[in-house]
């Protein structure tokens, strides 16, 4: 519920939800995208990318584009090279192979897409024209395409490593309890999810200029973070100190991980051209060039397996994963991270993890929504569920026999995280309870029923449930800084939305600590001049990180204020309090001054904040899919959706259930529809929404949503993250569901690799029939 006040102020609706601060600016067209400024005089940057997956690059020719009537410039590899600049930024992680990719590429390319020169163009509509008249020539070579030929190294990506594999990563558990093979239950599972795109809506977009006079750069772009995710990136790029470089972030419309961690090639030539030409360089990705060159995700697959004693307890876990990195990019331990979760949030008292990245010539690979944790989650969830099946166990009460108690926190998992709070059986207790699973388990008994004995209809039920559980709160600090003076209280948060709504919960999280109105406080964002640092918004941070740096400063500044209140009133600063915007004395409802006439009379104030947790904040939740599947048709339609999940302590409840509302979609999206799918010689075939399908409103069902609040003893806010618990779980509950449906139709084997595609579901049909036929 929106709701708003003549003055665009947020009001409390009826049912008590007051909306977001930030909505009515999003829905009436008032927000400010990069490519919504407004810049005369700029000229557009194009970029020239490799058509050929693997290839010698033998010439590049500038004859004929240099002729067009808007070209202004040109910049090739071999000229970047010379001024000097460096590989694009990569995090620097013990045992892992660094790539050391150029802007542009020089000698060879190395995947459809990647950029090998640049032009700049006088007009936007002619940059298309323009990169059709570069010339380039091209010695091909063979192209790396799969995990295994990648393995294999007959050709090398790149030649110094002497291998194509990018990194390695083992766990090992062994406890005293002894595998008991008589009495053992097992599974093996081959479960993987395919290479999958963010596509958020609004494309990467960059606008550069160059003062020559400050000899300094103003960068505007739509990336996650203003200071750690363009500043930082791009200082050390270009080789210059990080105070020659002023960045901007305004808007953004949805990121999904693609703008946060890997870093782009557009900027770095925007702000090289800028100051080669003197202008202004504006440049906003296409569709295709979006889909072919932001960091893609997935594309894992895994050897599992699992067993169990004779009472149906986890016994032991194997697990190979291997991960297919394309060219690799700026953070590409995706596979490590799944391989840190597969213990989930069960007690696993031996296991052997091994997790394996390759690199391919494919698009670089980097966080999407979820990063690694939807893969890891999705690997054991499908085999426990196979588990349960062998044993004989209703899934729910397996997960129940397995699942840690609140008692055993903090827990090592083993496999390098530790978890600090949570309530597993909690989650189990309440999704058994919101989606009524005895009546929903009769639902699915009487509609096989028609199927199966009585052979009315040709449809099956399934249901499918799962557990997640995912570290957030990644890289512990963030910054706030919060002021209070003749307009009101503004916070500037490091924190960087790009959809998550900060501009409401930051300021939820203001007024609560100073006793103020949540209409009194203003939030800003992503100018790099606002904050000394910053670090961003993903890997569910900014709740529990940037939340607490804004409780910190926040509180700060309250017992500031409150001193020089207490000089003011002569009453001692204990005995003073703030409550909905009044000065009050503790214990008396009487307001004793405004906030506003306190401000005044005291002169402005501030408080700043750089906050580090102490460790990682572990969420949790858990889903249940009921589905029903048509065996003449394939046709797959989910009846229920319940998602139970444990965010720590809810700033704001509608915010939450948006973000996962939006994050189921986004798994659910990855479990039926989204594939970048790749031909034999490395050309990607997806590159467009028609190809790249996602899921609309047609495809995701009304969502349940209960909640359980486990408060983070490491945040000052007691929040968890929530922005990828939706997306995690979505997979698996959607698999384990549909499986279980296939299982009901009689259907041999499993369907465990994701998107389970229109043609997935038939072919599983269809070797049922094939079976049914031959027997
Ligand atoms: N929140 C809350 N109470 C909690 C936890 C969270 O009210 N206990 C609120 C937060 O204050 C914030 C929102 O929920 O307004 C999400 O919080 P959090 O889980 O901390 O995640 P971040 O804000 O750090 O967002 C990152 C996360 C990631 S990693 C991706 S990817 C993602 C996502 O959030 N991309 C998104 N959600 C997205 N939503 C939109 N619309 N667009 C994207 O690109």
């Amino acid at each position: 519920v929106v709701c708003f006040s003549e003055e665009n102020k947020i009001e409390m609706s009826p049912d008590g939800l007051h909306g977001r601060v930030e909505d009515r600016r999003f829905l009436v067209g008032k927000a400010t995208y990069t490519d919504d400024l407004q810049t005369p005089g700029a000229a557009f940057l194009g970029i020239v990318r490799s058509t050929y997956a693997h290839a010698r690059i033998d010439r590049v020719d500038f004859e004929r584009a240099r002729k067009h009537p808007s070209f202004v410039a040109v910049l090739s590899g071999k000229e970047l090279h010379d001024l000097h600049v460096n590989p694009l930024m990569e995090f620097p992680m013990e045992g892992t192979r660094m790539t050391k990719r150029y802007p542009l590429a020089t000698e060879k390319v190395t995947f459809v897409g990647e950029p090998l020169a640049a032009i700049v163009s006088k007009r936007k509509y002619d940059v298309e024209d323009i990169i059709e008249l570069v010339d380039v020539e091209y010695t091909p070579l063979p192209p790396v395409i799969t995990t295994d030929e990648s393995e294999s190294n007959k050709t090398l990506l790149y030649e110094e490593w002497g291998t194509n594999l990018a990194f390695e990563n083992k766990f090992t558990r062994k406890s005293q309890t002894s595998i008991d093979a008589g009495k053992a239950t097992a599974v093996k599972e081959k479960v993987g999810i395919r290479r999958q795109a963010g596509v958020p809506i609004e494309t990467r977009s960059i606008i550069a200029s160059y003062d020559k006079e400050k000899d300094r750069y103003l960068v505007y772009a739509n990336v996650q973070g203003s200071h750690g995710r363009l500043k930082n990136y791009l200082s050390a790029e270009l080789g210059i100190p990080p105070e020659k470089l002023h960045g901007i972030v305004k808007d953004i419309g949805g990121a999904f991980g693609t703008k946060g961690a890997q870093s782009y090639s557009e900027r770095v030539l925007a702000c090289v051209l800028a100051k080669k030409t003197g202008l202004t360089i504006r440049w906003s990705a296409t569709r295709t060039e979006d889909i072919l060159d932001s960091a893609h995700g997935r594309d894992e697959y895994c050897d599992i397996e699992l067993s169990c004693d004779s009472e149906g307890r986890i016994l032991c876990l194997k697990a190979e994963i291997k991960g297919d990195l394309g060219v690799g990019g700026t953070l590409k331990r995706m596979p490590a991270l799944s391989a840190s979760l597969l213990p989930g949030p069960y007690r696993v008292p031996n296991f052997e993890i091994a997790a394996r990245g390759f690199v391919t010539n494919k698009s670089p690979s980097g966080p999407v929504r979820g990063a690694g944790r939807p893969e890891g989650c999705y690997f054991t969830e499908l085999a426990v569920d196979a588990l349960a099946r062998s044993a004989d166990i209703d899934p729910i009460d397996f997960r129940l026999k397995n699942v840690l108690t609140p008692e055993e926190f903090p827990y090592d998992n083993g496999a390098g995280l530790v978890y600090d709070s949570a309530n597993y059986p909690e989650l189990l207790r309440l999704l058994k309870e919101k989606s009524e699973y005895s009546r929903l388990k009769k639902w699915k008994e009487e509609v096989n029923r028609g199927y199966g004995s009585e052979k009315t209809s040709s449809v099956v039920a399934g249901i499918g449930v799962c557990v997640e559980i995912e570290d957030t709160g990644a890289q512990l600090s963030e910054t706030a800084r919060i002021v209070a003076d003749g307009n009101g209280v503004t916070v500037f948060t490091g924190s960087l939305p790009q959809g998550q709504g900060h501009e409401t919960t930051m300021a939820v999280l203001c007024a609560r600590e100073l006793g103020l109105r949540v209409e009194q406080v203003r939030v800003e964002w992503g100018d790099t001049d606002y904050l000394r640092t910053s670090v961003g918004t993903f890997g569910s941070r900014s709740a529990a990180v940037g939340g607490s740096a804004v409780v910190d400063a926040s509180r700060r500044l309250k017992k500031d204020i409150l001193a020089k209140a207490s000089a003011l009133t002569g009453i001692d600063e204990n005995n003073l309090s703030m409550v909905d915007g009044q000065l009050i004395r503790v214990g008396q409802a009487k307001s004793l001054m405004e906030f506003v006439d306190l401000i005044r009379r005291v002169g402005p104030q501030e408080a700043a904040s750089e906050f580090k947790l102490s460790s990682l904040t572990f969420a949790s939740g858990a889903h249940l899919c009921a589905l029903l599947l048509d065996v003449e048709t394939g046709r797959v339609r989910i009846e229920k959706y319940v998602v139970v999940d444990d965010c720590g302590r809810i700033i704001d409840e509608q915010i939450v259930e948006g973000q996962i509302h939006g994050g189921v979609a986004h798994g659910l999206g990855g479990s039926i529809l989204e594939e970048i799918v790749y031909d034999d010689e490395g050309q990607p075939l997806t590159t467009n929404f028609l190809d790249y399908t996602i899921p609309t409103s047609f495809d995701i069902p009304p969502i349940e949503i209960g909640h359980v609040e486990t408060p983070s003893t490491i945040s000052l806010d007691g929040a968890k993250g929530v922005g990828e618990s939706g997306t995690i779980a979505a997979y698996p509950a959607f698999f384990n569901a549909l499986n279980d449906a296939l299982f009901e139709a009689g259907c041999p084997g499993r369907l465990s690799v994701a998107p389970a595609s229109p043609q997935d579901v038939w072919a599983a049909l269809k070797r049922r029939n094939n079976e049914s036929t031959s027997r």
